[in-house]
């Protein structure tokens, strides 16, 4: 049977009631930029687009050409259409108004354009992260205060990966739902509804070069996994990093694992690498949706109230047993 594009999924959501057209009309456009920036990134060297852009975020890490151009597209695509009331970026130190030239929506919309942006260069798979927020009931002109929603109350999360394939993964709070784009086609057709993330796992997914400055309950987790059938486990692990989320949560809604980007001492003022607002809540919420769990180690990540709009947190998820045996050993040692 052919599979379903993701226009006929998002008309056929519409009609059950769970998203309204507004919604609907932003994840496609979301998706049309994605397929752009899908575009850019095939050309690699061709294109003119890999290297430095010579400026940095505010989180002081330096631009890739792609990140700013990501971000560009992201932003074009998205400020005209009447659905958004505003979106905020992993590139971009404030939220970005909608022009008053434009209507405005009720969605707040948040990505990080580019993510796993080291592996441009080398030619690995990077992506896309976002995450749909309402805008709170009479705000025309939305501050940071309105963007700090738990993540629980996402109106939807997806990501892509621009890898041997482009992949669109969403989900609208019904199930998370795996979309391959057809380059011929220029669309993106459904290949796996209501993805499962297994249980429990045989693989692990860590970056082992930080295991010095790990906190005890992290060094005693990890240090069961590499014990293998001696281990409690009495089963070895196998271990994979690729360095972009994306490509690292993408491989465990397709076979299961525990990803794990902990907080780590070689920098005590961060809490953990990775983004509350535009990374971890918008795969926390993909995860849940396909079974699996996701916590910082002491509490599920969509229940944290942001604090600020660039805020760091550790991240522990995917298999549901692994990641409760973290987090149990995390709030032992509280
Ligand atoms: P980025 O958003 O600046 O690309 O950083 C996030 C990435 C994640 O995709 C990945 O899991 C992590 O950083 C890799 O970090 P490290 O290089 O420390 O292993
Ligand atoms: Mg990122």
């Amino acid at each position: 049977m052919k599979p379903i594009s993701l226009t006929r999924y998002l008309i056929e959501e519409q009609r059950a009631g769970r998203i309204n057209a507004d919604l609907r009309l932003l994840i496609e456009v979301v998706a049309r930029a994605c397929k752009s920036i899908s575009h850019s990134i095939g050309k690699g060297a061709l294109g003119g687009v890999l290297g430095d852009a010579g400026t940095g975020n505010i989180q002081g890490e330096a631009q890739k050409k792609l990140d700013v151009l990501s971000n560009e597209i992201l932003l074009e695509a998205n400020e005209w259409g009447g659905h958004l009331a505003g979106c905020a970026s992993e590139e971009m130190d404030d939220p970005v108004k909608i022009p008053n030239v434009y209507p405005k929506g009720n969605f707040l919309l948040l990505y990080d354009p580019l993510d796993g942006s080291s592996n441009i260069d080398v030619n690995i798979s990077v992506g896309t992260i976002f995450s749909v927020l309402h805008c709170p009931d009479g705000v025309t002109d939305p501050e940071v205060e309105h963007y700090l929603q738990k993540g629980s109350t996402q109106v939807a999360a997806g990501y892509t990966v621009y890898g041997p394939s482009t992949l669109l993964v969403l989900t609208v709070g019904n199930g998370t739902h795996e979309f391959t784009l057809d380059r011929e086609m220029g669309s993106f057709l459904m290949t796996e509804r209501d993805m499962k993330i297994p249980e429990d796992t045989k693989e692990f997914a860590i970056n082992m070069s930080n295991q010095r400055h790990w906190e005890p309950p992290m060094k005693k987790y990890i240090q069961e996994l590499l014990d293998g059938k001696t281990g409690p486990r009495g089963k070895d692990f196998n271990m994979r990093w690729v360095a972009s989320m994306v490509a690292d949560v993408h491989r465990i809604l397709t076979r299961g694992g525990i990803f794990i980007y902990p907080k780590d001492l070689k920098d005590p003022s961060k809490p953990g690498k990775l983004r509350l607002m535009y990374e971890a809540n918008p795969m926390s919420l993909i995860v849940e949706q396909a079974g699996g769990a996701s916590t910082t180690g002491l509490q599920r990540i969509l229940d944290v109230q942001p604090t600020a709009l660039h805020q760091r947190v550790p991240v522990f998820l995917g298999s549901k047993n692994e990641v409760e045996v973290a987090t149990r050993y995390h709030l032992e040692a509280q």
